[in-house]
């Protein structure tokens, strides 16, 4: 049982600064500690650190903001995690902005091929070079994952490991009309708050694994984006949509997937420390470590 903290002060996937304190400042609370309250041995070298990368002259392709920036630094991320796991390490990856899940993923296939990924969020980030209205990479991961769009040379590295059958997604409540066509031609599975306000969280985490590993031997990824908890339970966050998941159904997501004891990676994403008053982010930081700890393992008796 050992847990390996991989921080990654990273921004570049999106315009709002702050994002990229996140990470210090879920470590600054005491999640490690907490992991190893758990019973967990927590390996943590320090956030990295990417100022070479961020120096690079970096003019936009297209419309995609700061893309050798966001490829290197998700490279890097991919070695590291690749790295952890191998090792026998789960790696948790506290970001940072959710470009960062392209390395992340890319690193959980390397060691584990036959992964599925079970994607947390408000948003499908899932947009293509050609899709994309914002040129923000944190709004494409998930399509370079899937090699939908593999016409940008700087992201050759990023292999199409992931296939449309293998991710789900939980939350969804603001995804753009090129996502939505996406989501549709592909068949991906997709359980938008619609979804959970119909059926409940306990039957829409029962229906995503069913669909994604249906006999629950596969390895699971779980890439977790803070934005997907309503803004008032996570009011810091760069993009929060109104109408997310509640506090119980963001922590009982994390508790069922850790009861499948398939859990081999999990990411923490877009928790920004700027973007409210300090009781605010005093409280998304607080939700950002309990999400962790019930996907390791806390329980409620
Ligand atoms: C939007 C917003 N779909 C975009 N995406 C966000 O920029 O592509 N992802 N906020 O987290
Ligand atoms: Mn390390
Ligand atoms: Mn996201
Ligand atoms: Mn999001």
């Amino acid at each position: 049982k050992r847990v390996a903290i991989v921080g990654c002060p990273f921004s570049g996937g999106q315009p709002k600064p702050g994002v990229d304190k996140g990470p210090i400042h879920l470590v600054e609370a005491g999640l490690p500690d907490q992991l190893r309250e758990l019973g967990w041995e927590v390996t943590f070298d320090g956030h990295h650190q990417f100022e070479e990368i961020s120096t690079l002259d970096d003019p936009p392709i297209g419309i995609l903001k700061n893309p050798r920036q966001v490829s290197k630094v998700c490279e890097a991320v991919a070695k590291t995690v690749e790295g952890h796991a191998k090792d026998g390490q789960l790696p948790l990856t506290l970001g940072g902005d959710h470009s960062l899940a392209m390395g992340t993923i890319s690193g959980t296939l390397s060691q584990y091929p036959n992964a599925c990924v079970v994607w947390i969020d408000a948003h499908a980030d899932i947009n293509t070079a050609s899709t994309t209205e914002s040129g923000n990479i944190h709004g494409m991961p998930v399509s370079f994952l899937l090699g939908l769009d593999a016409t940008i040379p700087e992201f050759a590295w990023v292999k199409p490991k992931l296939t449309t059958d293998r991710i789900v997604y939980i939350g969804l409540r603001d995804v753009d009309a090129g996502e939505k066509r996406i989501l549709r031609e592909n068949g991906i599975k997709a359980f938008s708050m619609h979804e959970v306000d119909k059926y409940g969280i306990g039957k829409v985490v029962e229906m995503a694994l069913d669909h994604v590993n249906p006999k629950r031997d596969l390895p699971i990824h779980l890439s977790f984006d803070v934005d997907a908890l309503d803004p008032t339970v996570a009011p810091s966050t760069g993009t929060p949509v109104r109408g997310g998941l509640t506090f119980r159904e963001g922590h009982y997501i994390c508790e069922a997937i850790y009861e499948t004891g398939c859990l081999v990676a999990l990411d923490l994403m877009e928790v920004n420390p700027s973007l409210a008053d300090a009781e605010a982010v005093k409280q998304t930081v607080a939700v950002g470590c309990s999400l962790v700890r019930s996907a390791l393992g806390e329980t409620l008796l």
